[in-house]
């Protein structure tokens, strides 16, 4: 096809659900799930919908989610409500032993990260069906990339709720991948450590954790996670890869990380497919993240993963300036496709939201945020990252 510059076009299914855009974290919160539904909407606007098969699944089932959850965690995800929560008692009690409704500042509820929130099992089994869906549609060899933008959940531990995250989709997708694939990468380019995805891995020398964050005071979250020197431990040794990264990076200097590292991930593992987690934080003006990306800047970093033609499963994440988030996944999934898309967004139900950025695709980043990262430490991390994945070149 003219509209598809580097080869063949790829089988793509994608998968999305309705019953994540009513999800609500809490009128504070900065984790919107209707930004996914916006995706959708942009999505569809753009017709893009007809180049893609829709994955239709249900919802993953308890024993779906306990292949790597504690049972005991699985059983309170399960059974809370908001009104268990709120009566107080065993209910609040337990669930904050998950950390679920558990406030920073004591007592406090604007300061939950994990709230108790109405159709929590719901939401977990519909994001977690979907990616788990996805990856057995690329075991099954029917399609090149499978999407699921209501996944990425990469801070979600075995028996606790992280980081706005409840249940790992990814962890769980993972496992479906290598019941079919000798060697997973992940790759994951959220702003933030992709702790839970790499905590679950990090001994196995099948599946290679690769994620690119913000760090700033070595306080930013994932707190302590993400170091250049955190490589895996055990059969995984090497298999671990972080890349901290200070605030303002832009387009050319992430690139100049991402893809010699990438490249290199790609010859010395070989692996038979790929899961990358898009979180949308990483891009400029975000309302946690302090990088400066581009929407082009991040799905550069999707294109160069996809010219491998390794089976691929695209996910969300996390994205708190949702108007960027929508976009960003929108087009990324038109690279998916193999399709130019124009930067007119099209009329549609969410029209407004884009008023902000001339309800163009591609917004302009910042042009005054400094950024923090010198050429040397550009080098420094490159180089080592480098110099430790050719330790696993036979
Ligand atoms: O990667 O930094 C923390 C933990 C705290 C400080 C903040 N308080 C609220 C909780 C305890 C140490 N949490 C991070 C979590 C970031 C998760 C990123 C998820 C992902 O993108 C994947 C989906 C954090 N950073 C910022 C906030 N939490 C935060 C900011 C503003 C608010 C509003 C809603 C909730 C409470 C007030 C909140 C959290
Ligand atoms: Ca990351
Ligand atoms: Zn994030």
């Amino acid at each position: 096809s003219p509209s598809c510059p580097d080869g063949r076009k790829r089988r793509v299914c994608y998968y999305y659900d309705r019953g994540i855009a009513g999800v609500d974290y809490g009128e504070d919160h900065v984790m919107v799930p209707r930004r996914v539904d916006m995706a959708h909407a942009l999505i569809r606007s753009y017709g893009l919908l007809g180049d893609m098969s829709r994955l239709r699944t249900r919802p993953a089932t308890y024993d779906d989610i306990a292949a790597f959850h504690d049972r005991g965690y699985a059983d309170l995800l399960g059974s809370l409500t908001p009104e268990a929560f709120a009566a107080g008692g065993e209910a609040e009690l337990t669930a904050r032993s998950f950390n679920v409704g558990e406030p920073s500042k004591p007592e406090d509820p604007r300061t939950i990260d994990n709230p108790p929130i109405a159709g929590l099992w719901d939401y977990c089994c519909r994001y977690a069906g979907g990616s788990i869906a996805a990856a057995r549609a690329l075991a099954a060899g029917g399609y090149d990339i499978a999407i699921n933008w209501s996944g990425g959940m990469h801070h979600a531990c075995r028996d606790k709720a992280s980081g706005f995250c409840y249940v790992n989709d990814i962890v769980l997708a993972i496992r479906e991948l290598l019941a079919a694939f000798a060697r997973v990468v992940y790759v994951d380019i959220d702003v933030h450590h992709g702790d839970g995805v790499e905590t679950a891995f990090v001994d196995s020398g099948r599946v290679m954790t690769v994620s690119f964050h913000q760090r700033t005071n070595n306080d930013f979250f994932p707190k302590g996670r993400g170091n250049l020197a955190d490589v895996g431990v055990g059969e995984g040794v090497y298999r671990a890869v972080n890349v901290p990264l200070y605030a303002g990076m832009d387009d050319e200097g992430y690139y100049g990380l991402f893809q010699p590292i990438m490249e290199k991930v790609m010859e010395v593992f070989k692996p038979e497919a790929i899961v990358m987690q898009c979180g949308g934080d990483s891009l400029s003006g975000d309302r946690l993240g302090r990088l400066n990306l581009s929407i082009a800047g991040h799905a550069r970093c999707v294109r160069f993963v996809r010219s491998f033609d390794v089976p691929l499963l695209l996910l969300g994440g996390g994205g708190y300036t949702i108007n960027h988030v929508a976009a960003c996944w929108c087009y990324e999934t038109a690279v998916a496709i193999g399709k130019e898309i124009d930067d007119d967004i099209p009329q549609h139900c969410y029209d407004s939201y884009y008023q902000s950025q001339d309800y163009k695709l591609h917004y302009t980043v910042k042009k005054n945020l400094k950024n923090d990262n010198t050429n040397h430490h550009v080098t420094q991390t490159k180089n080592t990252v480098l110099r430790n994945l050719d330790k696993l070149a036979a």
